[in-house]
């Protein structure tokens, strides 16, 4: 599917592809004492150059969502690669983030989904990602482009947003700890006038020890 999208470039991030890979701007935000959310702005430049080649060669796809008894599309597009796939088939700027990340966080990252956001309307409900029921703190990496987006995180159970992140143009945000089991995270629709924006999601689903075990 060729994804139609209203795309403005940042005037700042069309230059040359890379990664911050000092992680300079890194800042934690301990969520509590078991969770946490590693933010680091602009870690990948260029971020106007992978939003392109993404938005016209992955192949998008409109997924389902299950609410109660109803099957309803995905208020977004997604396209997804196995981190081990054929050198040509995972975008070069992708493999380089996931390679990186793994090497930082001591993860085998095995999974990269990418969201695509095509306006205001588009959005993720209140979740927490899936890899927690079959694994024990999974790390989700997620780098933004295009568009900044709210994005917030509230304890599981609970209604009130009590962090508010608003990643675009670059910009990574990490998951940690108990973060997928004790928190959920949203981007919520917006009635702004707001640009595309594309969420680069990188997950593992085994820890690098090969440990794994069912949550019960
Ligand atoms: O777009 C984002 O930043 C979050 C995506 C997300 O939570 C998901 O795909 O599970």
């Amino acid at each position: 599917m060729q994804a139609a999208v209203a795309w403005q470039p940042s005037l700042f991030d069309g230059g040359p592809v890379a990664l911050d890979t000092g992680y300079g701007a890194l800042r934690r935000i301990v969520l509590d004492e078991r969770s946490w959310v590693d933010y680091c702005p602009g870690w990948l430049s260029g971020s106007d150059v992978v939003f392109d080649d993404l938005a016209g060669e992955a192949r998008w796809q409109q997924r389902t969502v299950k609410i109660y008894d109803r099957t309803l599309p995905e208020p977004r597009l997604t396209a997804g690669w196995a981190t081990d796939a054929a050198d040509d088939e995972v975008p070069e700027p992708l493999r380089q983030m996931a390679a990186h990340l793994a090497a930082r966080y001591a993860v085998g990252f095995d999974r990269i989904w990418v969201n695509l956001y095509r306006d205001g309307s588009d959005s993720v409900a209140w979740h927490g990602d899936r890899n927690r029921l079959v694994m024990t703190r999974p790390l989700v990496a997620t780098v933004s482009l295009g568009a900044r987006r709210r994005f917030l995180l509230r304890r599981r159970g609970t209604s009130r947003a009590l962090h508010r992140l608003e990643p675009g143009h670059g910009d990574l945000v990490v998951m940690g700890g108990e973060c997928q089991a004790e928190w959920e995270h949203t981007v919520p629709k917006t009635a702004q006038r707001v640009g595309a924006r594309m969420s680069v999601t990188i997950r593992h689903s085994q820890p690098a020890t090969g440990e794994r075990w069912l949550r019960t």
